[in-house]
Formats: C-alpha cells, structure tokens, sequence
C-alpha cells in the first residue's frame, strides 16, 4: 500500500500517468547523456554544429538570420572592387600604340557616392539587427519562469548549478543540482528545456575561459572574480556540442561542452534522477571496488532502499549504478579488467551483482527485515 502511495505521488509530481521506466535503464542513460555511448573509445564523438545550418535557439536563429543579411549586404562592397579591379586591368591594359595614361585628381560627386553607399548599407544592416542586439544586452524583464544556471569554468572542465529550474512550480532547495563531471572526471551535460528560456551566470574558479555553444548562438567569457551573463531560449530538442572558446592553457582544446535539450517530462524525470544521486554514492563505492564485496554491496543497497523502496529510487538506483559503470568503464589506464574480460562483460558483471543485491533485499521482505 505504501509502494503504491509512493509511487502514485511520484507520478503526481512528475506529471506522468505511467511508472518508472524501469526495465529501459540503458535507453535513459544513452538519452541523458549520448556522449557515454558515443564512441568506444576515449572521446566524444558527436561534432559540434549548429551555428548558421540548424539554430536551436532564439538568440541563434537571429543570430544566423543577421549574419546572413550581413553577408548579403556587404558581399558586393567585397567582390565589386575586384571585378572592376580584373575589369580595368584588361580594358586599360598597355597596348604598344604609345598611348599615356590619363590622371584625375579628386571627384566630389564619385566620393559622395562611394560614402553614401556604405552609409546606408551600414543603416540597413543596423535597423534588421537592432532588436537582437537589445535582446542580448538587456537582461529579460521578467524572469519568474526562466531557468537559471550557474556556470563556472575551471582548467579544463564546467561545474553547473541550477539556481532555478524555472517553469511553473517554485524551485526547492533540494532542487538545487550541481552537476560537473561524473564518477570517471567525464563532463556532463547541462539539461535544459525546450521552450523555457535560461539566464547562464558565469564565473570562473581560475583563467579566463568562455563557454560557447554555436548552437545557442552565445559565446560568453568567464571571469574570475565577477558575473557575466547571457540568456537565450532553446528551441529545439537534441544534444548540442560547444566548447571553451578562450585560450585557457593546455587542456583548452579538451575543455568541451555538453547541452541535452529536452521536453518537460523527460526533465521532469532528470531532475529526480538527479536528487536521488548522493544516496547512491555508497552503493556505487561498493560496486566499483576491484572486488566486490557482497556483504557490503549488500549493505550499501539496504541502506539505500530502507529509505524507500518505490519504483522510482529503484529506477534512480539502476540508472546511476548504470551511469558510472558505462563511464567508468570508458577509462582504459585505469579500467579494472577482468582476466579474460572485456569492458562490456564488466559492466554486465557488475550490473548482475546489483541486481543480485536488490533481489537478496527484496527476498529478506524489505524494509521489515532491515532493521
Ligand atoms: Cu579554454
């Protein structure tokens, strides 16, 4: 009876009708994070995109569109010279009949003409951008919906914290996610979602770095010591790759960025992934050790699960334990083999040892038996 309160309050406060997408573990893992399945070996594989061929925000749909204009505008000022430039040349070439070439000293009508013009493409590029550049500089008025994000750069990764989700329902504390890198120092998306614009709060724990996703059409420098901001709002679901635009030292070229845009429920359903992560610090200390220890693996997962059994801390426990494993098992130096075992026979291994914990849980009656 208590499982099906637990879990009738979860779907409440998820917004959802159906249960926790328990036996679909990898397909969330994969969905939070595509990078842990990009590739087999040390590096994400998924390019980064997105500036001027696939916007995915207002801001870089503007953007694109007056970069565009700008191109079209001022591209004849750049080809026209040198058509007339090949024009001239060959029209005025020397012909061998001894004829000088004429000079002219000043043309007020051709130097009010060749001002004029540049003038007024400058007024039309300035009049089609102007909205944007206001947009970009003046934070939004009202803010009480907007997701706000602390972003702090550091030699050679991003730390992320969620000062407000934003939406309809107010933010508690317990809301408050970091997230940064994961449990192998891999950097780890930032969600976001569709439709709900983000303020990103930027600083920086040492250098200068700048967090850029071409995609958003921000790029924005961090500062030790002091905020910047920029805003913008996605506008398309996917998973979008940026990286530090800011010479910042040698990892600089490794200091990538992540960003999962997604829609309403699936953040929803990361955000209380997200809030039952520290409980399964323990559980994963125990699963990650060389050898595993049943006795504490069994331990870790009572500990875990006294606290509340309900489909969903279940589904969080699997898909954290998941998580790690996936992540661990992409550090080759440091990756405990098995003898004759390769990474995904690892994982399986160790993913059969949870589930064998859980089911021993569950056979000892639960929560009764615990204590
Ligand atoms: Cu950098």
């Amino acid at each position: 009876m208590r499982c099906v309160l637990l879990l009738l309050l979860s779907c409440l406060l998820l917004g959802a009708s159906e249960p926790p997408p328990t036996s679909d573990i990898d397909r969330w893992v994969s969905f939070f994070n595509p990078d842990l399945y990009a590739l087999a070996g040390r590096w994400p594989a998924t390019p980064i995109v997105g500036a001027f061929d696939a916007p995915a925000s207002d801001i870089a749909r503007d953007t694109a569109r007056a970069t565009w204009l700008s191109l079209a505008v001022f591209l004849p000022f750049l080809v026209l010279p040198q058509v007339l430039l090949v024009w001239i040349i060959w029209k005025f070439r020397d012909r061998g009949d001894g004829r000088r070439a004429a000079t002219f000293v000043g043309n007020h009508t051709l130097e009010i003409v060749w001002t004029a013009i540049p003038i007024i493409a400058l007024v039309i590029v300035s009049v089609a951008i102007w909205d944007l550049v206001v947009k970009t500089e003046l934070p939004p008025a009202d803010q009480r919906r907007d997701m706000v994000v602390e972003v702090r750069g550091k030699s050679f990764a991003w730390d992320y914290k969620y000062q407000r989700l934003g939406g309809e329902r107010p933010t508690r504390r317990e809301d408050q996610i970091e997230i940064g890198q994961d449990v192998a120092g891999l950097q780890e998306p930032l969600v976001l979602v569709k439709g709900r614009r983000v303020i990103l709060n930027l600083t920086s724990n040492d250098v200068l770095h700048a967090w850029w996703v071409p995609a958003f059409g921000v790029k924005k420098d961090t500062i030790k010591g002091r905020y910047t901001h920029t805003w913008f709002t996605p506008e398309r679901t996917g998973f979008f790759k940026g990286q530090c635009a800011e010479l910042c030292g040698q990892g600089h070229g490794i200091m990538l960025i992540s960003a999962l845009v997604v829609e309403e429920p699936e953040f929803a359903l990361w955000v209380e992934l997200q809030r039952r992560r520290a409980e399964t610090v323990r559980t994963w200390t125990a699963l990650a050790a060389r050898e595993v220890d049943p006795a504490a693996l069994d331990a870790a997962v009572a500990a875990y699960l006294e606290r509340g059994a309900d489909p969903w801390r279940l589904f969080a426990l699997r898909y954290w334990m998941a998580s790690n494993l996936l992540s661990w098992s992409r550090r080759p130096n440091e990756f405990p083999r098995d003898p004759d075992g390769t990474q995904a026979t690892w994982i399986a291994a160790r993913r059969a040892l949870l589930e064998e914990a859980i089911a021993r849980w569950q056979a000892r009656g639960g929560p009764s038996t615990g204590s």
